[in-house]
């Protein structure tokens, strides 16, 4: 049995985003967050088929549009990627909705804006556009929070190191500068990923966050080595984890979200103040911190983050019962 996907490829900041915007399957639920447990508990095989080897790479990334559960809004994003079905991925937003406006898919209710409904939440989005290219997307994310402070590991390859764990739209292990760990440029990418695995899998030996709001959200999925700015303009640098392989190519905009709660819990980030953040390849985000607030008991942050993406083709996908590799494969 043979079952076809229409997508359109592209990146934001450099990381892929895949829009599946033919084939997605139903899902039941009452919120996005519970139509993400049903398709994890039925068709996770989708994901990984799209974006594990043979048809996709360590990197990929991407999501489907649904119809709103709430007519208030304009539309839902599930999301998949190679680590699973995030409950919020900002670059994949900033890609999907560049693509859905550009090719129609999405229709606004008030130009320049939308409502769109997310695992994690509901988040707003403000665009610009240029013709029918969509040149810019800020996205108001979630509240964003600390969720603990100086979690002592000690990593081979590394030694002792201090984590914070911050939340964004995911959990983040957070590595500031410190020790043996003297910045992104003298570890190199193959050294990331490698201590990464591991400063993750000693953080959740250790500590395991759950949201406030919504316990299916919950654990450590990503570590953020922060650096400082390479390039002029820009505030701090980042590299961060995710899946078993990727560094994301762009600043990750949950990971963007989860650094300036970080910063905004240590007074070094105020309301209305902007950070430029670059990612590992520099490619470039705009976050500021919109408003205080609080989630649960927690005192937290609402941040926006801003930056453009660009679709790159056409891609018919199908995934054939007969294929050995139908579900896709990892090594
Ligand atoms: O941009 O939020 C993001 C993201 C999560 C994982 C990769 N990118």
């Amino acid at each position: 049995m043979r079952h076809t996907f229409f997508c359109i490829d592209g990146h934001t900041a450099g990381n892929p985003v895949r829009l599946v915007a033919g084939g997605a399957p139903l899902l039941k639920g009452a919120s996005m967050s519970e139509r993400r447990q049903d398709f994890l508990a039925r068709f996770d095989w989708i994901r990984t088929g799209l974006c594990f080897e043979p048809r996709g790479h360590d990197m990929m990334s991407g999501g489907f549009l649904y119809p709103p559960v709430d007519p208030a809004n304009d539309i839902g994003i599930l999301f998949i990627e190679t680590s699973g079905c995030l409950p919020m991925c900002g670059h994949g937003t900033i890609g999907i909705i560049t693509f859905g406006l550009e090719h129609g898919l999405i229709q606004p209710a008030v130009p320049g804006r939308l409502k769109v409904e997310v695992p994690a939440g509901t988040i707003d989005i403000a665009y610009a556009t240029q013709g029918a290219k969509v040149t810019s997307v800020r996205i108001t994310n979630v509240p964003s929070y600390v969720a603990a402070r100086g979690i002592a590991v000690d990593i081979e390859g590394i030694g002792s190191l201090s984590v914070d764990v911050s939340y964004g739209g995911n959990y983040y292990a957070i590595v500031e500068p410190q020790g043996a760990y003297t910045g992104l440029d003298d570890l190199g990418a193959a050294r990331i990923i490698e201590l990464s695995n591991r400063v993750r899998a000693a953080v959740r030996e250790k500590f395991e966050p759950v949201h406030p709001l919504d316990p299916t959200i919950r654990g450590v999925s990503h570590v953020l080595w922060t650096d400082k700015p390479k390039h002029e303009g820009a505030d701090g640098r980042n590299a961060v984890f995710y899946g078993d392989k990727a560094i994301d190519r762009s600043p990750c905009g949950t990971g963007t979200s989860a650094r300036l709660a970080h910063l905004a819990a240590q007074g070094k980030l105020a309301v209305g103040d902007s950070f430029v953040h670059e990612s590992y390849i520099c490619s470039r985000f705009t976050g500021r911190v919109e408003q205080a607030v609080t989630l649960g008991d927690q005192p937290a942050i609402i941040p926006s983050i801003e930056g453009s993406a660009v679709a790159t083709g056409f891609n018919t996908i199908w995934i054939d019962r007969e294929d050995p590799f139908w579900s896709g494969f990892q090594v």
